[in-house]
């Protein structure tokens, strides 16, 4: 859409108060301030999102919330064999620190037994559009980028920007050229902040009798400093506005002085600047404790030790973490492997999903793997792929040209740490992205995440395995410059968009 620059500054004017207004925010970059370090800051600032909804093609986007539950089904199923889950960890141990203290703590937990066998997911799986350029007419198909298990941000902003983008065209702020197009009935409002704060609630009410006299409360274990606070806290108020629960924000490197356990391992929450009695915690809700920069210290272990052995609801527990790494998901994309039927045993379901699956290959001494590695070396065929680490949380991939050197930089031993995926080249389309204040125009490419709430019961007593909830939480449009690989709205690349849905 050509925006003129009366048109553009009656828009983003619009858009500014409008974002700070619904708490479509981050804290400003780059000083990163604490409300208690600088009570006189600026606090809040539009957030980065597009100025217009990103069209995208109703059949994919009914497709991703339609297959939502057997992904949650699934991730759910491998979150509780931890047999097989071993057998993959297992191989990662030895080449990646992160994924081995993460295990070593569930083997700790293990040992003395989980005093808690419910376990939280509040997951979203992230896609692309892809058209198979080898068949002319092919129809657009969705192809997942990743499934995540920790942390999946963003749902609390997503609700507001589909509600701005909603308000921009019934106030004409958008030029005729894409008024004709942007029409009310084609932008899907997301759910996402009620639904997943729903989800919270559910395992609140789900974690049974107290152990104490005291109130009962959820944790959101955040990140300090943190930008994203306002996409935490659309999902707090919701919680409490929406399900009478009351939550605090621990950042996570606070753990140890404002949470211990009761010889029963009940989860005693102190908060440290009020005047109330302490809480008991229900629900664990971790927006922290996907990357080894937020464990600096051994300190920092023991704290995610001290949660995971607490009876609290872990929302992830270490196993759900676990399972959202990238070998999991190359494992499961492999076709014709045995491992997507343990898990999703009804046929029609699991070809369903399997359909989403890029090609995603080992770079171990398997055959698949030596055929990942004479790939990734070979300057010209390594530009069709993308290298992923086990991490989460954005900004670790290494992309197509630059695949062969990162490999030679690394020990060979190490190589089966990474997988191999083939980039989704989706179509490139036009919107313009507000960031830091500045406007972007130009081509994007979008990412659409769809959320997903599940609840279930681990162990092996009555009832273990069963599903006690599971549903789909919404979406998430993101879009990134189609100049640059990374998407990450949080690791500074992307921003916050919604549909607008095409026939
Ligand atoms: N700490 C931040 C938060 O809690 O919002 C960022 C967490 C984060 O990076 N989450 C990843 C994600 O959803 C998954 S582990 N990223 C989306 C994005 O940055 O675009």
């Amino acid at each position: 859409p050509e925006l003129t620059t009366e048109r553009e500054k009656y828009l983003l004017a619009n858009l500014k108060d409008w974002s700070i207004a619904h708490g479509l925010a981050v804290r400003p970059a780059p000083s990163f301030v604490t409300q208690d370090q600088d009570p006189s800051g600026v606090l809040a600032t539009t957030a980065p999102i597009t100025l217009f909804p990103s069209l995208f093609p109703r059949a994919c986007f009914e497709e991703g919330l339609a297959i939502q539950k057997a992904y949650n089904e699934l991730y759910s199923a491998i979150a509780r064999d931890e047999e097989w889950l071993k057998g993959i960890v297992e191989e990662l141990v030895n080449i990646d620190d992160f994924v081995a203290k993460l295990w070593e703590i569930h083997v700790a937990v293990k040992k003395e037994g989980y005093v808690q066998e419910l376990s939280l997911g509040l997951f979203r799986s992230d896609y692309m559009v892809h058209v198979d350029p080898s068949i002319s007419g092919a129809p657009a198909g969705l192809k997942q980028v990743e499934f995540n298990t920790i942390a999946s941000s963003f749902g609390g902003l997503s609700s507001q920007v589909s509600v701005l983008h909603n308000y921009l065209l019934n106030i004409n702020a958008y030029p005729s050229s894409a008024s004709a197009i942007i029409k009310a009935d084609a932008l899907p409002q997301s759910k996402s902040a009620s639904s997943l704060a729903a989800g919270l609630a559910s395992a609140h009410k789900a974690y049974g009798t107290s152990r104490t006299s005291y109130p009962r409360c959820v944790l959101f274990v955040v990140q300090d400093p943190e930008r994203n606070v306002f996409d935490q806290r659309l999902l707090e108020y919701s919680l409490l506005s929406e399900n009478g629960v009351r939550s605090f924000r621990l950042p996570f490197h606070r753990t140890l002085l404002d949470t211990k356990l009761d010889p029963d391992r009940t989860l005693i929450y102190v908060p440290p600047h009020s005047q109330t009695t302490p809480y008991e915690a229900t629900t664990v809700y971790f927006r922290a404790g996907y990357s080894p920069d937020d464990h600096p210290r051994s300190e920092d272990w023991a704290a995610r030790l001290q949660l995971e052995r607490s009876r609290a609801i872990k929302c992830p527990s270490i196993l759900t973490q676990l399972a959202g790494c990238k070998k999991i998901q190359q494992v499961l994309a492999t076709p014709q492997s045995p491992h997507l039927k343990r898990f999703l045993p009804d046929d029609a379901t699991a070809s369903r999903v399997l359909r989403t699956f890029a090609p995603i290959y080992p770079l171990d001494k398997s055959n698949a793997g030596e055929e990942a590695r004479n790939l990734a070396t070979n300057p010209e065929s390594a530009n069709k792929y993308v290298l992923k680490p086990q991490r989460e949380g954005g900004g670790n991939n290494i992309y197509r040209k630059a695949i062969p050197k990162f490999l030679k930089s690394l020990p060979e031993s190490h190589w089966p740490a990474y997988i191999l995926m083939e980039m989704i080249e989706p179509p490139a389309l036009r919107n313009a992205i507000l960031r830091n204040g500045e406007v972007q125009k130009g081509g994007v490419i979008g990412e659409l995440g769809v959320y997903g709430v599940c609840l279930w019961k681990n162990g092996t007593g009555q009832k273990a395995g069963e599903v006690l909830e599971n549903w789909e939480a919404g979406y998430l449009l993101r879009t990134k410059g189609d100049q640059s690989e990374e998407g990450g709205v949080a690791a500074g690349f992307g921003a916050v968009d919604s549909c607008c849905l095409v026939d």
